[in-house]
């Protein structure tokens, strides 16, 4: 399945931090290809640095759950410890996945399992999403609707969300 992921990190060299995860990502998703890197004002919760947010895509083989599980480890070999953090606030990494084919998700969360939707329940109101997941994929269309992301993008207003280096 096409996978498309978020990443975004504002705690350490987030620069550093987010290229090294794409490069463990590479161990993950075949024929990994990833967007730029985008410099960005926190969202929802202001007193915080600004992000480094990008996105990168590939195949996955395994199941969404799969997938996630694979990502959350990820995030806790570069450091995060989820039971430290405030709901939207500082992070050294954070991983979403944004598409997972053209399938949309609703899992509740279950002893086994945290919650997950695909796609990320987000990711229409965030400009740090969208645009790094465009350049990737600049026909990409919402599951079930068929809406366009690059016109949800359009409509949004300006995020101060800045493209840093290629
Ligand atoms: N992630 C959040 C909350 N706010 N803002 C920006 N600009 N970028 C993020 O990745 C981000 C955020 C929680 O995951
Ligand atoms: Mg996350
Ligand atoms: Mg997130």
């Amino acid at each position: 399945m096409l996978a498309v992921l978020g990443l975004g990190s504002n705690v350490g060299d987030s620069c550093r931090t987010v290229l090294d995860a794409v490069t463990a990502l590479e161990q993950v998703l075949d024929g990994l290809r990833r967007a730029s890197l985008y410099e960005t004002e926190p969202m929802y919760v202001a007193d915080q640095g600004k992000f480094i947010n990008t996105a990168v895509s590939g195949l996955y083989a395994g199941t969404a759950e799969e997938l996630l599980a694979r990502v959350n480890r990820i995030e806790a070999e570069f450091g995060r410890d989820r039971g430290k953090e405030r709901r939207w606030g500082e992070r050294t990494l954070d991983i979403d996945i944004l598409l997972f084919g053209g399938r949309r998700i609703v899992r509740p969360a279950s002893k086994k399992q945290p919650y997950l939707e695909i796609p990320h329940p987000r990711l229409k109101e965030r400009r740090f999403a969208l645009q790094p997941l465009l350049e990737l994929l600049p026909d990409a269309v919402e599951p079930e609707t068929g809406c366009a992301y690059a016109d949800i993008c359009r409509a949004l207003p300006e995020q101060g969300v800045r493209q840093i280096r290629l």
